[in-house]
């Protein structure tokens, strides 16, 4: 049984999504978002630098329970233990080679500036806040939402034809630059975002 610690508009609506449209069964747990309850030692050994969201695991049997942070890593996990071949392309493919760089992509280079400027609006709140990163972070998710956009011009779905995990991976992304990019999403991305946003497991997943 799969639970997973989340709070609502976070990185945990990956694994919902992806349990959503597997169709397998999975509980979701609140998790307290205060700076104060991340710190605590509690939330540290479950996550080690206190962020959303935590994927538990029970395997059953004689076999503890695994913990796991990072949510792409846990869509990876979900899918390979539970997906029965589904939502990614075989593994060793080129096509799994390019359903692989745009899961990475979605996290590390498109998410890594909308964090920088979720976490300067949050956590540096008054003088703190460094308005020269904020608007070099608005230019660098600006140009990946850019990148992400020239991609989806002859496309349905980041693959071609077929939905798969790499699009909840992008989607989630999306979901942050539709509310953190200043100038909105481009409009060559919209149709895409709109077809994600669509989807019942997607819809499931934020409520
Ligand atoms: N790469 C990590 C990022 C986790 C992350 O940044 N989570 C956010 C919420 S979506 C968080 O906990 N932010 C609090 C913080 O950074 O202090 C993942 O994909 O799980």
């Amino acid at each position: 049984m799969l639970t997973i610690y989340h709070v609502p508009g976070t990185r945990g609506v990956r694994p919902i999504w992806l349990c959503e449209e597997l169709q397998i069964p999975y509980s979701v747990v609140p998790v307290d978002f205060t700076p104060e309850f991340r710190a605590s030692s509690e939330w540290r050994a479950m996550n080690p630098v206190g962020k959303v969201p935590v994927l538990r695991d029970e395997l059953g049997g004689e076999s503890e329970d695994l913990l796991m942070f990072e949510s792409g890593a846990m869509v990876q996990y979900i899918l390979d233990r539970y997906g029965n071949s589904r939502l990614q392309p075989a593994t060793g493919s080129p096509e799994h080679a390019l359903y692989l760089q745009w899961s990475w992509f979605a996290e590390a280079t498109f998410a890594r500036p909308l964090g920088e400027i979720v976490n300067h609006g949050r956590e540096f709140p008054g003088e703190q806040r460094i308005d020269a990163v904020v608007t070099e972070m608005q230019a660098r998710a600006a140009l990946s939402a850019k990148a992400l956009g020239d991609e989806m011009s002859d496309k349905t779905f980041i693959l071609g034809e077929t939905f798969s995990a790499a699009d909840i991976m992008l989607g989630y992304t999306l979901m942050l630059a539709d509310r953190f990019l200043s100038n909105g999403l481009p409009d060559s991305v919209i149709p895409y975002w709109q077809r994600l946003t669509s989807r019942p497991a997607y819809q499931k997943a934020v409520s």
